[in-house]
């Protein structure tokens, strides 16, 4: 992804816009967003934020003990189409101030996050738009072993201009606070950041700001629940500028690369036909497992209907092992070329491009490797990435 692909004078356009509004005393604008970082990135999850109540068919609430606060999912509330979380001093759970938030139900990977937020006025208080595991319940115990961790941004009250993202891994990189050139807490404002499988950027009203770039032992890859959150944290709240409220428009996900796997959220478009299946002690991607079957004939599919027409590349995870079949015959259909052949015993695991084919929305493409007996044959994900 480029950051030359962002349209700097539509965000020009979308700024005047939102100082008018603002100057006319509407404090929230509609219907403006930054978008996603090119054409090639689609809308697969949001939530805009016009009911009159949270929709906990997507949302769990944050109801943790953390820092200088608990929080409270009545603390969370949705009206005038935006999401707000209030910040109150009161005793609850062995703490005097509450605060809350929002966890997704759904875990996401890569693609591109956007917000729209005003911050509350008054130090004491934490805010993050930021992907983890977890169900919201208790950070530290809702997930074992603790996955990767996305902090697209963080930001403190008390230094309400200043912004950071983080990424944790195996390895901890933080680009520090760093000055946005404005309060976050005097206007709304949009935050987005595009989680990668080669690192993170941030963008900040539609402009690139900083990237954290990953290595393979980063190990920042894991799928992720997406979290909308304050908490009184890092310093202490005055309880003479509460109750207040932090103030979300919406959130939005974009995809441009689609992982279908044979574990994890995304299996179900993957399937085997014949005999002698079993997991493998060969990692996948990403640390996912792989399958194997020894047989002769065996089939492993998968299956992909993209949410928006385009060309897409597709590229298959092709995991190299001595017992690995010297060719793999490999079909992709709908397909402007191939079939197309795999070397399985040489070179080094990884992506492997088998084509790239413009696909009409709705059709599904399936992608096929048999196995010919010699060798066993490794199954494991199929990525398609829309380039065009
Ligand atoms: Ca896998």
């Amino acid at each position: 992804m480029s950051a030359s692909a962002f349209r700097p004078r539509a965000v020009l356009a979308v700024l005047a816009l939102l100082a008018a509004l603002s100057a006319a005393g509407l404090a929230r604008p509609a219907a403006v967003h930054a978008a996603a970082p090119t054409p090639q990135y689609a809308l697969t999850f949001d939530d805009e934020f016009n009911g009159t109540a949270v929709d906990t068919s997507v949302w769990n609430h944050r109801t943790d003990v953390r820092g200088n606060s608990a929080q409270r999912a009545e603390n969370v509330s949705e009206s005038g189409g935006a999401m707000h979380i209030a910040l109150k001093a009161e005793s609850y759970n062995g703490k005097s101030f509450t605060g809350g938030g929002l966890v997704s139900k759904a875990k996401f990977r890569y693609g591109y996050y956007e917000t729209r937020m005003r911050l509350n006025t008054g130090p004491g208080w934490h805010s993050a738009f930021w992907s983890t595991c977890g169900a919201g319940h208790d950070i530290f115990s809702d997930c074992k072993p603790r996955p990767s961790e996305i902090d697209g941004f963080e930001i403190d009250s008390a230094s309400p201009r200043d912004i950071r993202m983080n990424a944790y891994g195996t390895t901890t990189s933080t680009t520090g606070n760093y000055d946005m050139g404005f309060d976050s807490s005097a206007g709304w404002h949009t935050y987005g950041y595009d989680y990668e499988e080669t690192g993170v950027s941030q963008y900040i009203d539609g402009v690139l700001t900083r990237t954290i770039p990953f290595s393979a032992a980063d190990n920042v890859q894991d799928w992720v629940n997406l979290w909308l959150t304050t908490i009184a944290f890092n310093n202490t709240p005055d309880p003479a500028q509460l109750p207040a409220t932090v103030d979300w428009d919406y959130v939005r996900y974009y995809q441009q690369g689609y992982y279908v796997d044979n574990d994890g959220p995304t299996q179900a478009g993957y399937s085997e036909s014949g005999p002698g299946w079993a997991t493998s002690s060969l990692p996948g991607f990403a640390h996912s497992t792989s399958r194997y079957s020894c047989s002769p004939g065996v089939r492993a599919s998968w299956t992909f209907t993209p949410p928006a027409g385009g060309t897409y590349r597709v590229d298959t995870w092709n995991i190299v092992d001595p017992a690995s079949p010297p060719d793999i015959a490999y079909t992709v259909s709908p397909a402007e070329a191939g079939p197309h052949t795999v070397a399985g015993r040489s070179g080094t695991t990884g992506w492997v491009t088998l084509g790239t084919d413009r696909l009409p929305a709705g059709t599904t493409q399936t992608v096929t490797a048999t196995g010919s007996g010699t060798g066993c044959l490794r199954a494991d994900s199929v990525r398609f990435v829309r380039v065009a």
